[in-house]
């Protein structure tokens, strides 16, 4: 798949006020830090669609960015943001929740993963309940440009190790580096199956 256009246009506290579309739907989300904004970046090659999402106040909201005129980006505000407290922390969950469990339009979700750390109990905990959405998923590790191949495909092992608990198969496994573009092909071609 090229990616020609690229634009933003709306944003969305929760589901409710989220437009409804005929068109499919593709949501990003990880843990604040992990690469999602500049991945966003390296998939559309627009520098500044990722600062919108990166605006305060929109770190917060569900991003929709319309792809090719054809598809939708859909840029999910992170998990795990420790610092925010109780109450907020509950509604933040809520809205991504409801999304990932209630958008018709819904074709995949991408969850991004860095390919720096051993497992994350925060991301096992959220594909774990991702798991019960029903929504087909596939998880991109980033930034494998900071460590050499093999210490990547040793995480990603552990990883997938620990996923065989809830699940059978491993999912689609895509691989990224902002720095130096490689598995941006290979994400395109994934995107181009979901939303085709
Ligand atoms: N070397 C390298 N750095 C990355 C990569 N992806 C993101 N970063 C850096 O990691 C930091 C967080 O990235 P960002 O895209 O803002 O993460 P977000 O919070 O998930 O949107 C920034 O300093 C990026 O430059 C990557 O693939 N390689
Ligand atoms: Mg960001």
């Amino acid at each position: 798949m090229k990616i020609k256009t690229a634009e933003f246009q709306t944003s969305a506290p929760d589901l409710r006020s989220c437009p409804e579309w005929a068109q499919p739907e593709v949501a990003l989300i990880g843990r604040s830090n992990v690469g999602k904004s500049s991945l966003i970046n390296l998939l559309t090659e627009r520098r500044e669609l990722a600062m919108v999402s990166d605006t305060p106040g929109k770190t917060k909201l569900i991003n929709f960015f319309h792809i090719n005129g054809s598809w939708r980006l859909v840029d999910l505000p992170g998990y795990g943001y420790a610092s925010i407290g109780k109450q907020q922390r509950y509604a933040f969950n809520q809205a991504v929740g409801d999304f990932l469990t209630g958008r018709r339009s819904l074709r995949s979700v991408c969850v991004l993963i860095d390919s720096r750390l051993p497992p994350q109990a925060i991301d096992l905990e959220f594909l774990r309940w991702l798991e019960g959405c029903k929504v087909p998923y596939a998880l991109i590790f980033t930034k494998t440009d900071k460590q050499s191949a093999a210490r990547s495909q040793a995480n990603i092992k552990t990883f997938t190790a620990a996923m065989s608990e809830w699940r059978a198969e491993p999912p689609v496994i895509l691989l990224s580096s902002a720095k130096t573009k490689a598995g941006r092909g290979a994400i395109l071609a994934y995107l181009s199956t979901v939303v085709g």
